[in-house]
């Protein structure tokens, strides 16, 4: 499952978040308030930028809300 670090109250995070739930994507939802989860995201991006999306699956990881929607869009939308 797709890893996406969040912050709340943030609407760029929104933004995605409501994009996966139209999608129907499952995601883990890190959120940097709880413990270690700053540390976890720092040492994964390189930087405390909220929203950061981690997909394992398809060695893709990256910063951006718009890139994300994108993404998520283009990769888990049925191609016609
Ligand atoms: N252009 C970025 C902007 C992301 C952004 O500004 N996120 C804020 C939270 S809403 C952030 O990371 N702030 C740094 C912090 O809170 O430490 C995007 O669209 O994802």
């Amino acid at each position: 499952m797709p890893i996406l670090y969040v912050k709340s109250g943030c609407a760029f995070c929104a933004k995605v978040l409501q994009a996966a739930e139209e999608l129907g994507v499952s995601l883990d939802v890190r959120n940097v308030a709880d413990p270690g989860i700053t540390e976890e995201l720092i040492a994964h991006g390189g930087k405390r930028q909220m929203p950061y999306l981690i997909d394992e699956e398809h060695n893709v990881a990256m910063y951006e809300s718009d890139d994300i929607v994108s993404y998520l869009h283009e990769t888990f939308t049925p191609k016609q």
